[in-house]
This record gives C-alpha cells, structure tokens and sequence, in this order.
C-alpha cells in the first residue's frame, strides 16, 4: 500500500484551520520559532526492523494482521510511516531476521520510499538453525573460543551487509551474561568480550561507528558482561575512536539518571546512539513517552545543551532509533505515537531559554533554573511538531489519517490476517 500525496493534502485541508489557530497562538510566544521548526523537520529517528510486527514478549504473541512477511514488507512500512509523518527516513536492520538478498533492488526499494539504511545489529543471542556451536553460555564473552570466533565472523558478516546497504554503523547488544553466583568469571568474561570486540573493531571500515549497548539484566538475571554505561564506555575507551556507546532507555535500573549519563558521555565524545522507548517496572518495550515524558523532556535538555556545546548537528551527529516493540498496540500506530513523543520532547528542549538558564545555574539561583525547564516542559508543543510536519509535507495527525484512510485493513487485504513477522 502506497499513501497517495493527494489523500495527505485533503486530510491536512481538514485540519488546517484549527491548526493555523492553535500553531499561530504558540508561535508568538517563541522567539525562535523559524529556527526550532528548521530543526524539527530536519530530525529523523530510525525504525528497527523488528519493530513491525507484533512482539516484545516471550510470552503468546497476538498478531492484529498483515504484519510484513518479507524485508521488502518491513521496507514498504517504515515508507507508510515516514509519508505519515516524514520523521522516519530510515531502518535499522537486525541480521539474520532481516537478510538482504538482492542488495541492490533492496537499496532501490528503500529509495522509492525516501528511506536508507540505518544501523545494522547483529544477533549472537540466538542458536541459528544447523549451527555448529551454542551461544547457550553467551557469545563474545564465551569460554570456549571457537565460540567468540563464530560470533566475531557473524559480527563481521553483519558489517559486510550493512556496507552494501550503505549503513554506517554496527551494533552491538549482548545478551552474555550469568544467572547465578560463580556461574562465570567475570573478570574472564569482560576481556574475553574486549578482545572479541577488539577483532571486530578491526574489521570495521574507517568511517564507521560500532555502537556498544549496555542492559542490566534480561536474558540472563544475575549479571550482564556489558551491564551498565561504565562498562560499556570502558570498551568503547579502550576500542578507539570508531567505537561509542548506546543507550537504550529501557535499560536502567528504575530511577536511574539517565540524562547524567547522556551528559558525560556526549562530554566525552561518547556517545554514539539511542533506542528510545519507555518502562515503568523493568521492561523495554514500552512505548516512548508513555510512562515518563518527562525523563524523556529532560534527557533531551541535556542532548541539545551538550550537542550545541560541541557543535554537532543534532539530526546528524547522533544515531536516534525507536527500540521498542508491543503485542497489543497496532505496531504501526505504536511507532507514529513514539515519533510524535520524542519530536515533543525534543522541541520542549529546544524551546528552554539557555541564555536565562546559563545565568540562573551561575548565580546557584535553584527555582528560577528549574522553573526554566518547567516551562519549557509545560508548554504544549503539539502545535509546533505538526507545522513542522506539514512543512515536510507530512499528515497534520498522522494516527487519525492511518485509521482514515484504513491502512492496517488494507495491509491485512494485501498479506493475510495470519502473518508473523521475524523478530522477538
Ligand atoms: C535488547 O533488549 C535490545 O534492546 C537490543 O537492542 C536488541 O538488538 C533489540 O533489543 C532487539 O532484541
Ligand atoms: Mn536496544
Ligand atoms: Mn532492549
């Protein structure tokens, strides 16, 4: 299924008179208002590939229908959301779930949509079918090291893809780790997995990025070998300049701060991507936004601070993913929500009055610089994200104009109310 431009237009002719009224009532409260809706339409946040189907449990899984079979499908629904909203420019790729055969008609497919291609990740977490060695006691941390071999080719196999698809990155999400006191050694284990990082390190081609994604726990309950930001950031140290860390939101202990830890990184010249989503007890599928906006408001403040200080482009300088996936939620208007979420927060932040903010942290003076950020955070920026949507040419309301114009009925139409897309 293609959105029509002209479906777009007359649903946006719908709501254009409210939007005018409301758009026109914040602008005049906004400075900067050109220079922030500059920045909102030139931000574009990643989709994994995982993502488009039903998921984010080990538990049933509930299909609503006409989930994509094949990666061309998963191509042509990352195409709905980024015509739905222009803020979705590209995929991320999870191999083997997602094996580009014909790269090329692959990279033309992705091109008639506008999209490229985003990170690759690799899987050493599951056993593929006939393979010669288990990953059932990790990958890269592994004891035996015919098993960190495997995982190393794997790794660099993924890199070999993600060049010909025109990525620039690679990352890595380890699930190794240990569920139970004296399993394993940890110290073994974390130079073991520096070494194996070391050799893929050196196989990544010169103007890429490995991204190295830490995650307290889940698959294993005791230890992770990559379980927090300092173990990942000592990595990413000792790898070179090429390697940087990940954060995934959903990957903290409850009440973590998560917005310290952008800050040091990115002080660092650390920090080299995001998966967003969001989580109340321990999860990390949640969908972004929905449980704490403004964790994700303040997160963004120290994103924008510490990307202007440096001087890096904001749409550019980071790699932004969504990483979540869900088994109620229609994943199409799950993703089209997280995007909407995080351009809210992300223009909440630009909105902050830095200069005022500088002074007020300067003279130690407490209620003005959090009654700044408050502010900023307690202003409705729905209005600002959609002009700045209507402006790229995307819908006003995207999930209205998705069940308008019936998408997910006609998906199910074009590939079954039975499919399974490949993921978690
Ligand atoms: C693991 O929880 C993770 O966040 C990693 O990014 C994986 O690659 C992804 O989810 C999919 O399993
Ligand atoms: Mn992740
Ligand atoms: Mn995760």
């Amino acid at each position: 299924m293609i959105l029509d431009k002209n479906i777009i237009a007359e649903h946006n002719d719908q709501l254009l008179a409210d939007h005018k009224r409301r758009f026109d009532f914040l602008a005049a409260d906004i400075p900067n208002v050109e220079a922030v809706l500059d920045k909102l339409v030139a931000f574009n946040i990643a989709i994994p590939s995982w993502a488009l189907g039903t998921g984010g449990t080990r538990f049933g899984r509930f299909s609503g229908g006409g989930e994509p079979r094949s990666l061309e499908e998963k191509i042509d629904d990352v195409g709905l959301l980024h015509a739905l909203n222009r803020s979705s420019n590209s995929i991320s790729l999870h191999i083997p779930w997602d094996i580009p055969g014909n790269t090329a008609a692959i990279i033309e497919h992705a091109k008639q949509h506008g999209l490229h291609f985003d990170a690759v990740n690799s899987n050493t977490f599951q056993d593929q079918p006939n393979q010669a060695l288990s990953y059932k006691h990790g990958s890269l941390h592994h004891t035996d090291k015919g098993v960190r071999q495997l995982a190393i080719d794997h790794n660099i196999e993924v890199i070999k893809y993600g060049e010909a698809l025109g990525s620039k990155a690679l990352s890595v999400w380890l699930a190794d780790g240990s569920s139970f006191p004296g399993q394993i050694n940890m110290r073994n284990a974390f130079n073991n997995t520096h070494e194996s990082l070391q050799a893929i390190y050196d196989a990544l081609p010169e103007d890429w990025k490995v991204l190295i994604e830490y995650k307290p726990y889940e698959p294993y309950f005791y230890s992770t070998t990559i379980g927090d930001w300092g173990q990942s950031y000592l990595l990413a140290s000792k790898l070179g300049k090429k390697a940087t860390t990940l954060v995934d939101l959903g990957h903290h202990l409850p009440n973590t701060n998560i917005e310290q830890i952008v800050a040091l990184l990115l002080s660092e010249g650390k920090l080299g991507g995001f998966h967003f989503n969001d989580s109340k007890y321990g999860d990390d599928d949640l969908t972004t936004g929905s449980i704490n906006p403004y964790k994700l408001f303040l997160i963004f403040n120290e994103l924008v601070e510490g990307l202007d200080a440096k001087g890096i482009n904001h749409a550019t300088g980071l790699s932004w993913m969504i990483d979540e996936s869900h088994n109620i939620k229609d994943p199409l208007e799950d993703l089209l929500m997280a995007v909407e979420a995080i351009k809210i927060s992300y223009a909440q932040a630009l909105i902050v009055d830095t200069p005022a903010l500088k002074a007020a942290q300067a003279e130690n003076d407490v209620v003005v610089a959090e009654g700044l950020l408050q502010h900023a955070y307690r202003t409705d920026v729905r209005a600002l994200v959609a002009e700045a949507r209507l402006r790229a040419g995307a819908a006003l309301n995207p999930v209205k104009l998705y069940r308008d114009a019936a998408v997910r009925s006609t998906l199910i139409g074009e590939r079954g109310a039975n499919t399974v897309a490949t993921g978690l």
